[in-house]
């Protein structure tokens, strides 16, 4: 913990020890200071698709084969985002905000090839926390949408997190559907006070045309010295026959391999990620994250702390009392964007093909669309967005803001 203070090296030996009876609620979780993000949760959702090149490539590819192995690749591109661009330095990971019910992240990206990617992000349960996303871009017809949450543990110094919830990512002009598990998680270096994350287990992505890809982690120690490697095949489900293989290191290159020949290959420092755009703060909604945040954020960044708990606690206070009076009236929080489902059709029947090769690494499928665990499964509701786009909803939307504010 060299680049510390001796104040901060003592708070985090006592943080430290304060997670070793930790109960497996990160938000109740209380990290020291200098750990925090202002980056909310809700936000996180952007990043499958900083590489909208590659989120639409797959609609381009006439064959089966060659889409299932774009969706793939697209796959393992937004590892690096995903769990270490907050890291950059490696080991300076951060505890990201809490999302409050109903919180929101919109945005899109502009790109030359690509054109308009939208993303519409929103807290859609608090407990448990998760948090539903979609992702579209309507000039290539695919789209991507999801739900997550997690399960955290604390053993031997290190933070275990489990995803719950999946994703599916849906191709318009094959009228094809991907199932896409998430990695499980733990959080090293703790103990040196450089956290980073290191993903374990592996990730499934079953596709409607019959096309299952595993993606097998590890980190440093297994299989090479190296942190956040995998190991990824392409097949038929069903099928023994390897149609790629995949391998490299998530946060920097991998290879694509027919058998030992080497067919394409991936670099991060050959693609620069596309920047999303986010409205001024001044015109975004009072629920838009960083509008909702901004005096937290502030605060974070003056390095006051006390400010900083201050500024929480008052978002925190107005959530408690809205949904005392959401009992009282009866009228339960309306997510804006989304609806929860009993069911996904979609989801279950991926879910079944792919269910007995998941078990053979590791994934379970029973726990993959259990409703108990996300307090729903959750679905991107296109008519109360074209709702809120036409300002057909303008009324019950002023309504939750309003409540929001006081
Ligand atoms: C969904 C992602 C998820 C969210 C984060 C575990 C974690 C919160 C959840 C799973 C995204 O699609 C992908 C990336 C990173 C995950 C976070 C990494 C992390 O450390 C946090 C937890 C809550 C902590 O902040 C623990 C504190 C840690 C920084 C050490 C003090």
């Amino acid at each position: 913990m060299g680049r510390k203070k001796g104040t901060a090296k003592s708070t985090w030996a006592s943080f430290l020890k304060s997670i070793a009876s930790f109960n497996g609620d990160l938000a109740s979780m209380t990290a020291p200071p200098f750990i925090l993000s202002k980056t909310s949760l809700v936000e996180y959702s952007a990043y499958w698709t900083e590489h909208p090149e590659l989120f639409v490539a797959p609609a381009k590819e006439q064959d089966p084969e060659k889409r299932a192995l774009a969706v793939l690749k697209w796959f393992l591109s937004t590892l690096k985002q995903q769990y270490s661009s907050r890291s950059e330095k490696l080991g300076s990971e951060k505890k990201p905000l809490n999302p409050f019910l109903g919180e929101l992240f919109l945005g899109h990206w502009e790109h030359e090839t690509a054109g308009t990617t939208e993303l519409v992000s929103e807290q859609v349960s608090h407990h448990p926390p998760v948090t539903a996303y979609s992702i579209f871009n309507k000039k290539h017809g695919v789209k991507l949408q999801g739900y997550n949450g997690q399960k955290a543990s604390f053993a031997s110094m290190t933070i275990t997190v489990k995803q719950v919830g999946l994703a599916t990512l849906h191709i318009d002009a094959f009228d094809e559907d991907y199932l896409i598990t998430l990695p499980a998680l733990h959080i090293e270096g703790l103990v040196y006070g450089t956290p980073y994350v290191e993903l374990e287990r592996s990730t499934i992505i079953q596709s409607s045309s019959g096309y299952l890809a595993k993606i097998e982690y590890a980190g440093k120690g297994w299989l090479s010295g190296k942190k956040n490697c995998f190991t990824a095949t392409l097949q038929k489900t069903g099928s023994k026959e390897i149609l790629y293989t995949v391998s490299g290191q998530w946060i920097d290159t991998f290879t694509i391999k027919k058998g030992k020949t080497e067919v394409d290959s991936f670099s991060h420092k050959d693609h620069p990620t596309t920047p999303l755009n986010i409205s001024l703060l001044e015109n975004q909604d009072p629920l838009e994250s960083r509008r909702a945040w901004a005096k937290v954020a502030a605060a974070i960044d003056e390095g006051d702390y006390e400010k900083t708990g201050l500024e929480k606690s008052k978002i925190e206070n107005a959530q408690r009392e809205l949904r005392k009076k959401e009992k009282e009236d009866g009228s339960p929080w309306e997510q804006r964007y989304f609806t929860s489902k009993e069911r996904n059709d979609t989801v279950d029947k991926l879910l079944e093909v792919a269910a007995k090769h998941m078990v053979a690494s590791g994934v379970s499928a029973v726990t993959l669309d259990d409703p108990s665990k996300t307090n729903g499964l959750w679905v991107f509701d296109e008519q109360k967005y074209e709702d809120v786009k036409s300002g057909k909803r303008d009324e019950v939307l002023k309504a939750a803001v309003k409540s929001v504010e006081e």
